[in-house]
C-alpha cells in the first residue's frame, strides 16, 4: 500500500478542526507523523477528529456490545468470536455461508473512530441492525459519555496483551500498511515514552482494567495470552458475559469448539476473503491482520535488554493494580 493512498496519512481535515489541533500539545513521532495529546492520550490527527465527532454524536443503545483494545492485542480475534457467539442462532458456526467466511472481522465489526465518524467516514451507523456490535481503540476515559454513563447497560469487552508482543505486532503492521518505517529500536523508544498511537499503552490497559474491577457486569477484561492458553474457557466467559451462555445441548454438540475453529488464526488466515483485498473503512490489506498469532514472538525481534526495559516499565506502571502479564 503506498503511503499516499494510506488511510492514516491522507486526512482531509476541516479548517475548524485544524485550528483546534493547533491548540493541543503535539509531538513528532519517530515516524515523523505528529501525535496530538488529548485527554491524556496520543492520537494521529484523523483518528482524533473522528473521536471528537463520535464523542459529540454517538448515542449508545442498551443492547450495544463493544470490542475494545489498544492496537494489536487481539482485536480481530475477539471481533470474530463476539460476532460468531452473538449470531450463532442465525448463523451456525458450521454453516458454509457464515459471514465470517465471506467477510473480514473488521468489516463485520467496524471501529467507531475508523470509518463511522469524521471525514474518513465510509460507513453509516444508522444502517446498523440492533444489537450493534462495534469496536474501538479509544481509551475508557474518552469513550462517548453515553457508553460510560452509570445508566448505560451496554457491554464492553477489552482484550489486552503483553506490551512486547503488541509492540512487535504493531511494528510489522505499520510497516505493512505503509504508515511507518521505523527501526525496531525507535519503536521501542516510542512505546517507552508512551508516544505510540493511542498511548501510553499502560494507561490504556489500566483504564479498562480498573473499570472491569468496579463494574464486572459491564466491562469484561480478557488477556490474549489466556485466550491462547485456554480458549474454550475464555470463550465460555465471553458468552456468559454477553448473556448468551452455551446451553447443555450446545456443550454436548461441541459448539464451543466449532466457534473456536471458525475464529482460529489458521482458519481465518486461510480464507480467500482474508488473503486479498482491503478492509472497507481503512483500506488496509486484510491479510495484514494475520501475521503469526503467537505468544512471545517478541523474542524473535527484540533484544533481551529491550525486553527487560519494557518489562520494567510495565511492572512499575502496573504495580499495585493486581494486573500482570
Ligand atoms: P488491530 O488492533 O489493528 O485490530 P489485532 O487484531 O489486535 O489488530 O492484532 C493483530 C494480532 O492478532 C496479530 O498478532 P501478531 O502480529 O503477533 O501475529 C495477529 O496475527 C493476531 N491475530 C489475528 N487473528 C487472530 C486469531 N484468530 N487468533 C489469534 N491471533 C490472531
Amino acid at each position: 500500500m503506498s503511503a499516499s493512498s494510506n488511510f492514516f496519512r491522507s486526512p482531509q481535515l476541516s479548517q475548524d478542526f485544524k485550528e483546534f489541533l493547533s491548540t493541543l500539545p503535539r509531538e513528532k513521532g519517530k515516524d515523523s507523523l505528529y501525535r496530538y495529546h488529548y485527554q491524556g492520550f496520543w492520537y494521529l490527527d484523523l483518528l482524533l477528529e473522528a473521536l471528537i465527532s463520535c464523542q459529540q454524536h454517538f448515542q449508545a443503545e442498551d443492547s450495544d456490545v463493544f470490542v475494545t483494545s489498544t492496537p494489536k492485542c487481539g482485536t480481530t480475534w475477539l471481533k470474530a468470536i463476539a460476532f460468531a457467539l452473538l449470531n450463532r442462532r442465525r448463523h451456525p458456526a458450521t454453516s458454509g455461508d457464515h459471514p465470517l467466511i465471506s467477510s473480514n472481522p473488521h468489516d463485520l465489526v467496524p471501529f467507531l473512530e475508523m470509518g463511522l465518524y469524521g471525514t474518513s467516514k465510509a460507513l453509516d451507523i444508522a444502517s446498523f441492525p440492533s444489537p450493534r456490535l462495534l469496536a474501538t481503540h479509544v481509551p475508557y476515559s474518552s469513550l462517548p459519555e453515553s457508553i460510560r454513563s452509570s445508566g448505560s447497560k451496554c457491554k464492553i469487552m477489552y482484550v489486552a496483551r503483553d506490551m512486547k508482543d503488541a509492540l512487535v505486532s504493531e511494528w510489522h503492521f505499520l510497516a505493512r500498511a505503509g504508515v511507518s518505517d521505523l527501526t525496531m529500536a525507535k519503536a521501542v523508544e516510542e512505546f517507552c515514552e508512551g508516544l505510540n498511537i493511542y498511548g501510553p499503552f499502560w494507561d490504556h490497559v489500566l483504564g479498562y482494567w480498573k473499570e472491569s474491577l468496579e463494574n464486572p457486569d459491564r466491562v469484561l477484561f480478557l488477556k490474549y495470552e489466556d485466550m491462547k492458553a485456554r480458549p474454550a474457557a475464555e470463550v465460555r466467559r465471553v458468552a456468559e458475559f454477553l448473556g448468551c451462555a452455551f446451553s447443555a445441548e450446545e456443550e454436548e454438540a461441541g459448539e464451543v469448539d466449532r466457534i473456536l475453529e471458525l475464529c482460529s488464526f489458521e482458519g481465518l488466515r486461510g480464507l480467500e476473503v482474508n488473503k486479498k483485498g482491503k478492509v472497507v473503512a481503512t483500506r488496509v490489506d486484510k491479510s495484514a491482520f494475520f501475521r503469526r498469532g503467537e505468544v512471545g514472538d517478541w523474542k524473535n525481534h527484540l533484544s533481551p535488554e529491550m525486553g527487560k526495559k519494557l518489562d520494567r516499565i510495565i511492572e512499575e506502571k502496573f504495580y499495585g493494580s493486581g494486573l500482570f502479564f
